[in-house]
This record gives structure tokens, sequence and C-alpha cells, in this order.
């Protein structure tokens, strides 16, 4: 397809991964760590250097259109997140980061196999993927964590104010291994998951594009004004406080001790904006321009106490996780579905961010076998992920099948991209020829 595209043979390929985020919703954008793994289904892009400054894309899904730019004047509308859009974030990010304003052409044609708005990361690897294809044809070098930094401040260029799980375990995964991703400063630790386990990917069939909503950015925000009330109940300089792990880290205390704080500070009555100014002694003029974003400058309400209440506890429901997959006890399977669990509920009930086909495909998931299934990613459609202990895998697999997939038009899906076990995979990876 390259050659009859571009007349041309590929010079070299890079493929980036998706991910299955096993626990820590919604909170890497508050500074919180979390627990992705990697999946197989990845962006592969093939790709020509060229001479003319002339960026071409091409797609091997004929549903995204051919798109052509200099490749000196890179306009991302947010207005429209069309694809290309996230393939020059990640080509941007790269750019600004050398300062380079001329850059070389190039003719690439993109191959993604992860399913788009499912909560996989299909937009971050097309990013990432972007990222690393720039990298490679400027002859550059840079580490992977610092990849991921660029790419996860890049991808906010499409609109999405997102933290930076996706596009770090796109390029620090490793096969074999869930990771912990911390923040400020970015590491990654193994996290070894139980062996009598499986975790499978189920697809509610719900699409969500988060750049075309504002239902993302409307948490984010929310998380962010929590924020501040908290540092401002607490005496602490909420001027400068924009995610909930600053509070903690303020004032020195557990998670649990935040949860309390937030019961204290907050209530669970929607807060108006101007309750918010009043607050925190501020015009609305101030609230809209120094503090909420373009996309959330009219939003009339605003729930902080479940939206604090959701981040603390899931912060802490990782940190349990990780320990209990270390210490390994006798009842390991049982003790993390039930994190897993209870990180559903949150998700839906404090953070409202599930959606009636998420929490039918949840439920089913229990009920054939798993010991712990929620939504994973964004959310309000998109993927389940469960933990199924391993001889319990043939019988969920054709239980879940029948029971979401068959009894609906949903059997339409191809099957491998709705239902399918998955393993801990590689990280981004750069294909040149011998
Ligand atoms: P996700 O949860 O998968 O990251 P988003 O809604 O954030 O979902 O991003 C999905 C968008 O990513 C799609 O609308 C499309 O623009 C882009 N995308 C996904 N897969 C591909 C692909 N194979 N080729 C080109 N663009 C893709
Ligand atoms: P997905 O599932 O790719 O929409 C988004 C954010 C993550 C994280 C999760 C929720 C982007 C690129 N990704 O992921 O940073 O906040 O939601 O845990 O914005």
């Amino acid at each position: 397809m390259f050659n009859s595209k571009f007349g041309s043979v590929p010079k070299f390929y890079v493929r980036a991964p998706g991910r299955v985020n096993i626990i820590g919703e919604h909170i890497d954008y508050c500074g919180y760590s979390v627990l992705p793994m990697a999946v197989e289904q990845d962006m592969l892009i093939a790709v020509e250097p060229v001479k003319t400054h002339v960026l071409q894309l091409a797609n091997t899904n004929p549903l995204y259109l051919d798109f052509s730019t200099s490749a000196n004047n890179i306009q991302i509308d947010k207005t429209k997140p069309l694809w290309h859009n996230y393939f020059l974030c990640g080509f941007k990010g790269i750019q600004e980061h050398f300062g380079l304003s001329d850059v070389t052409g190039m003719n690439c044609l993109v191959d993604g196999n992860i399913p788009p708005s499912s909560g996989l990361s299909s937009s971050s690897a097309l990013v990432c993927c972007a990222g690393l294809v720039t990298l490679t044809v400027l002859g550059m070098n840079l580490s992977k964590v610092e990849l991921a930094e660029i790419c996860a401040k890049s991808e906010h260029y499409i609109g999405t104010e997102g933290g930076g799980m996706d596009q770090s375990i796109s390029f620090l995964a490793e096969e074999g291994t869930a990771k912990l991703i911390e923040f400020s400063p970015l590491r990654a630790t193994d996290v070894k998951l139980p062996s009598g386990a499986v975790f499978v990917i189920a697809n509610s069939c719900v699409e969500m594009n988060k750049a075309a909503t504002s239902h993302f950015n409307i948490r984010v925000m929310e998380c962010r004004l929590a924020a501040k009330l908290l540092a401002k109940h607490k005496c602490l300089p909420w001027e400068e406080v924009l995610r909930l792990e600053e509070v903690q880290a303020k004032l020195g205390v557990s998670l649990e001790e935040m949860l309390l704080i937030t019961e204290d500070a907050l209530h669970s009555e929607p807060y108006s904006p101007e309750e918010i100014c009043r607050c925190l002694g501020i015009s609305l003029q101030e609230l809209k321009t120094q503090i909420l974003s373009p996309s959330t400058q009219d939003v009339l309400s605003f729930k902080l106490y479940q939206r604090a209440k959701h981040v603390y506890s899931e912060a802490a429901r990782v940190l349990q996780f990780k320990k209990v997959c270390e210490e390994a006890p006798d009842n390991t399977v049982q003790l993390l579905g039930e994190l897993m669990n209870q990180s559903h509920v949150s998700c839906r009930d404090m953070y409202e961010c599930s959606c009636p086909e998420l929490d039918q495909l949840v439920d089913i998931c229990r009920k054939f076998g798993a010991q712990g299934s929620r939504l994973t990613g964004a959310g309000w459609g998109g993927c389940t992920v469960s933990i199924v202990p391993a001889d319990k895998l043939p019988s969920f697999l054709a239980n879940v099948h029948e029971a979401y997939y068959q009894r609906s038009n949903r059997s339409l899906v191809p099957e491998k991209q709705s239902l399918f076990a998955t393993k801990p995979g590689g990280g981004a990876l750069v294909f040149l020829e011998a």
C-alpha cells in the first residue's frame, strides 16, 4: 500500500502500543500513580523521509482520509479531532522540543489495530508513534522518559487535558510485567501480576471520543477546583495548588486522612461558580480566566466532594493493589478482584464516568467467573478489564460472548476486538532496515 500511495518504499517502521489500565482511573492528572500494562495491539507507521518539507499522511483504513501539510507550519484544530491531528501532536512536540523551524518532510502510512475511542489509548499510541517517527527522521536521541513527557504534553494540543499515563506506558512498557507509573519525576516500576489469573478486556462497543466532548476536561477542572478549596480550607497557599496530590503533599498526611479532610471541607451538593468564587474570595471573571480552561468556562455546576473522594480512594487502591501483588498471599486473585470492583463502583457513583452498557458488561463478567471487573481508561463507553482465574478462562469467554455480544447485534464487531485475554506487552520500537 505504501508503494501504491507514494511510489516508493519505506525506510523504517515504528510501533507504539495501546494500553489497558488495570487500576488507577482518572488520577494521573491529579498527580497520583497508576498501574497499566501495554497491550499487543498497536499503531505501526511506515516512513520515508523526503527533501520537500511536505508531510504526507495516509492510513490503511479508508475511514481515515489522506492528509498533507507543510512540515514547517503545523496547525492543530482543537475543534475537530480528525485523525491526522493526533499525528501532528507528536510531530509538533518533538519539533518544539528541539526548537526546530526547518523540519524535513516525510511520507507516512499509518496502520492501527487498537479499537478507537474505547479506553485502550489508540489516540496516545498514535501521538507517541508519530513522536518517535519524527525523532528518528531527525536523527536525534531522547530517553524513553523524555519522549513520554514530551508526548504527554503535546497531546494537549488536541484539546484534552490528560495526565501522562498513556504516553508513559506506551514508551516504558516491558513484556511480561505491568508497571506502576509515578509522576514528578516520571518513573516506572515493575509489578508482577499473579500467575494464576488472566486479565481479559471486553469492549462495551460504545465509542466515546474524548476530544469531541467536554466530559473529560470538566472532570480535570472539578479536581483542580476541589484541590483549591481543600487547600483554602487548610490555610495553604491555594493559588499555587493545581492537583489534589499537592494538597496531600503540603499537609504531609495519609490518603485516609485526605478522605476525612474531604468530608470536613466539601459538601456533596454540586457547587455553582458563584459559590466557588465566594469560597476562594475571587470574582467570576477571575475564576473563568485564571482557573478554568476555555472548554469549561460555561459549566454551571461542579461536583467537588464526589471527585475528590474518588481520587483519594482510588490512589489508595493502586498502592494496595501493588502491595498485594508483591506479598502474593494465597487469596491474591480474590483481593485484587475486590480492589478492581471497588474501583468500578467509585468510577460509576463518585466520578460518574461509566455508562449503562459498561455497568451491564461488568455485571456479566462478574457473573461468569471474574473475581473483579471494572471500566478501564477514561470511560463513558469503551472497555472493561476483568481478572479471571486461569482455569475459568474458556468458560468465561464463551459465556460473556453469549450474554453480551451474541444476544445483540454487537456480535457484528469482530470478536477479536471485543473480547480477548491480554498479557503485558512491550513498549514503542523503531525497526530499521538492515
Ligand atoms: P482512545 O480511548 O482510544 O484513546 P480517543 O477518543 O481519545 O480514544 O481517540 C480516538 C481517535 O484516535 C480516533 O477518533 C482517531 O482520530 C484516532 N485513531 C484511533 N485509531 C486510529 C487509526 N488506526 N488510525 C488513525 N487514527 C486513529
Ligand atoms: P483514555 O482512556 O486514552 O481516554 C484518558 C487520559 C489518561 C487518563 C485516563 C483516565 C489522555 C490522552 N488520556 O485515557 O491520561 O486520565 O483517561 O484514567 O488524555
